[in-house]
């Protein structure tokens, strides 16, 4: 397994749509091994391909709050979103392209999200709550959607230029 550096917003693969994966490859394995690695690492609680600069349409989550839990990361291979709950859940988002940047959205609180896993076989689930949030939050991501979109542009473009200052500070050395 190998770190993967995480872009950091703006930048222009974050705004990309990604493709559909076409055949779970010994490839496409090797970069969710990756994927799982790097969010561990971050740490995070899930991790998009176009955020290591794979515009593959591949994700990985682990939303587990229990620390003391076995790690047990879930891999979504071209996930689609088939039914969300009228009821929603604000939950206060952070991003790994976006780092130590909060702010609340509002999305909805159930989704049903079908998937293929990295057998190639359809899987379909409910998730809510946080993994609700995470799920939504990271498939935006393969649709070149980040949260901050949510917010006031005032706001976004305040976080938009801390980033821009990170950036040059982190090319600076
Ligand atoms: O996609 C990403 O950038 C990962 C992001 C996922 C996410 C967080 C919060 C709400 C929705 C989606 C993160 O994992 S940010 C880091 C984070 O939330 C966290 C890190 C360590 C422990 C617990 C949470
Ligand atoms: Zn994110």
């Amino acid at each position: 397994m190998t770190l993967r550096p995480i872009l950091i917003h703006p930048d222009p693969r974050l705004k990309k749509v990604a493709d559909p994966v076409a055949e779970v490859s010994k490839e496409i394995r090797k970069q969710a091994d990756d994927m799982i690695e790097t969010m561990y690492d971050a740490p995070g609680i899930g991790l998009a391909a176009p955020q290591i600069g794979i515009l593959n349409r591949l994700l990985v989550m682990d939303a587990q709050r229990d620390p003391e839990a076995k790690p047990n990361p879930m891999v979504l291979i071209n996930p689609e979103v088939i039914w969300e709950s009228d009821e929603k859940n604000v939950y206060e988002e952070g991003c790994l392209s976006i780092p130590d940047q909060f702010a609340e959205v509002e999305r909805p609180k159930m989704v049903r999200v079908r998937w293929l896993d990295l057998d190639g076989k359809a899987v379909e689930e409910e998730f809510d709550n946080l993994w609700a949030t995470c799920v939504q939050h990271e498939i935006d991501h393969l649709n070149g959607t980040l949260f901050i979109d949510y917010l006031k542009p005032l706001k976004r473009q305040m976080i938009t230029r801390k980033m821009q200052k990170l950036k040059r500070e982190l090319a600076r050395g």
